[in-house]
Order: structure tokens, then sequence, then C-alpha cells
């Protein structure tokens, strides 16, 4: 179905780091609608970064709020597709896998994945925007989620546009960039940035980079493959060439010897 190339699959089983950047693609085929999609009924007349940002909260808090907890609900009611179990088999055929995810969904870690670096936060952290606690909010006439401890704003544990990345989650992003044989960019845009960055460094640093999307990226251009097709296929196909045709060398050299 995907014939996927030597040159990938000799790199792949070779490779003694496989980096991994994922987006909000990789959730689509759970249920979960990318970034942009999330933009439907209520929130359609909406940029997404007048929501996701502190300025867009602070204007309307009931409106943000009410999306993150929509968005929250959904994420709750979905399970991890076949590409996020794929990417944790990957890890485990791998000699190490790691992933820099920008979803805030928690949908890797669902589905097994040990080494997930999240770029974005997570949905499902909540915490006060002037004390911090994260104590379970109370709601206030107008329908606010507010602070128990002082009354402030309750706001999600996400990255808003204009604020800074968690460091060790970017760091850590950063080094598996550098030090990547094959670096893989599933299902993102690729227009956000520090994340958007992280395939051209590892490329820059001497990984095989590979695009998966349905579509190409804005970055398409600067990798070494892009493959068109939903990552809740590819990457269970991928998995399959790997692990069929051969063991990843490391392996085969301590194949028994029939
Ligand atoms: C920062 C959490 C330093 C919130 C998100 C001008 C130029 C360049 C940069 C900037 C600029 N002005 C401002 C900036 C910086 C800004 C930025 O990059 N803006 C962009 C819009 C230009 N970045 C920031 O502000 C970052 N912080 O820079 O800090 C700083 C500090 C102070 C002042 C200045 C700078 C913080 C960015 C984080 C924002 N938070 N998410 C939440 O989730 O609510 S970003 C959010 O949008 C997502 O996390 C994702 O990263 C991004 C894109 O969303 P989508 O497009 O929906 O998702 P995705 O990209 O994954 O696209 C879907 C893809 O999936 C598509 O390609 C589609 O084809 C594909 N697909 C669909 N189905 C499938 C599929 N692929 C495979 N299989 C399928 N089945
Ligand atoms: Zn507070």
């Amino acid at each position: 179905m995907y014939p996927f190339s030597d040159t990938l699959l000799e790199r792949l089983r070779t490779a003694e780091r496989v980096a991994v950047l994922t987006g909000a693609g990789v959730s689509a085929e759970s249920g979960v609608p990318t970034f942009r999609d999330a933009q439907t009924g209520l929130y359609a007349n909406h940029r997404p970064e007048d929501l996701a940002s502190e300025a867009g909260f602070r204007a309307d808090p009931l409106l943000v709020q009410g999306w993150y907890r929509e968005r929250r609900q959904r994420v709750q009611q979905v399970a991890p597709n076949p590409g996020h179990h794929a990417l944790a088999q990957l890890a485990e055929a791998l000699p190490y896998l790691s992933i820099a995810t920008q979803n805030v969904d928690g949908l890797h870690q669902r589905a097994g994945s040990r080494v997930v670096h999240e770029l974005h936060g997570s949905i499902m952290d909540t915490y006060c925007i002037d004390c911090g606690a994260r104590e379970q909010a109370y709601i206030d006439k107008d329908g606010i989620e507010r602070c128990p401890i002082c009354g402030g704003l309750m706001r999600p544990g996400v990255v808003w546009f204009g604020e800074m990345l968690p460091e060790a989650a970017w760091h850590a992003a950063e080094h598996e960039a550098v030090n990547a044989d094959v670096y893989f960019s599933i299902g993102t845009s690729a227009v956000v940035y520090p994340a958007a960055g992280l395939p051209l460094i590892a490329r820059a640093s001497g990984a095989y980079v590979v695009e998966i999307n349905v579509a190409p990226s804005a970055i398409a251009g600067e990798l070494d493959e892009v493959l068109l097709g939903p990552s809740g296929e590819m990457l269970p196909a991928l998995l399959k060439a790997l692990t069929n045709n051969h063991a990843p060398t490391h392996q085969r050299a301590h194949a028994p010897t029939n």
C-alpha cells in the first residue's frame, strides 16, 4: 500500500536515535478536530490566534473557557488511533524513539508512548492565571470559572500564542532534533514556531527528515521525503515494513543463527 523507499528503511534499520514531531493531524483520525478545524460552530468566526492567546482570553474569558471545556470533553471521549499505537510500537522496535508533540490531548501517552515532550502543554491542566492554584474552580454568577483561592480567572495549562514554551520540553525536543539519525514530522502544518523549526534543525544536523501528512506542509520543500497519506494508515504500514522484512541491524546482530 505504501512503498517506502529503500533509503528510508535502511536509514531506519541503522538508526540509533529516531525523533518525531507531531501536530493535530495525528489526532484527526481519533475524531479530534485539528487546531484550525476546532474553530467550528460558535468559534467559527474567531481566529485561532485570538482564542489561544492571553489577550483573547482576558477579553472574553467565558468564550475561551467554553472553547477549552468543549475540546477537553471531546478529548476525554476519544481514543488513540492506529497512528498513535504504531508510534508506541515503533519505539519498541527501534533502539530509541522520542516524540515532541504540539498536541495538548495526551493521546500519545494513552497509546503507551513513554518519551513524549509536550511543547504546548496539556488541555487537561487548568490553573489560576493570577496565583497559579490548581484547585477545583467555582463558577461565578456570569458562568466564568474562577479560582477558589483568590477569585482569579482559571486558564488552561496550554501555551498560548506569544507565550514561551515550557523550558524543559523545548530543550529536550531541540536535543532530540540535533541528535536524530531519522526525524519524522507528522500531521503538522508547520506554521507555528518554534515547533515547526525542529525538523529543519534535525536536517541541518544531518538527520534524514521525512514528512507524513495528507497535504504538503509549509516546510515540505525542505525535507528529504514527503509521504502523502493519513498517519493512521501510514504509520502502521511503516511499522510492518520495518519489522516484517528484517529486524533493524542492531537486532539482526543478535538474531539466533539457525
Ligand atoms: C513563542 C496550544 C516566543 C493551544 C498552540 C510571525 C512570524 C513567525 C512567528 C511568529 C510571528 N508572530 C508570532 C510568532 C510566534 C508564534 C507563531 O508561530 N505564530 C504563527 C501563527 C505565525 N508562536 C508563538 O507565539 C509561540 N511562542 O514564539 O514564544 C515568544 C514569546 C513572546 C513573544 C514572542 C515570541 C507559541 C505557539 C504555541 C501556540 N499554541 N497550541 C491550544 O491547543 O489551544 S499552537 C496550535 O496551532 C497547535 O498546537 C499547532 O502547533 C498549531 C497548528 O495547528 P493546526 O494547524 O490545526 O494543527 P497542525 O499544525 O497540526 O495542522 C493540522 C495538520 O494535520 C495539517 O497539515 C493537515 O494537513 C494534517 N492532517 C490532517 N489530517 C491528517 C493530517 N496528517 C496526517 N494524517 C491525517 N489523518
Ligand atoms: Zn488564584
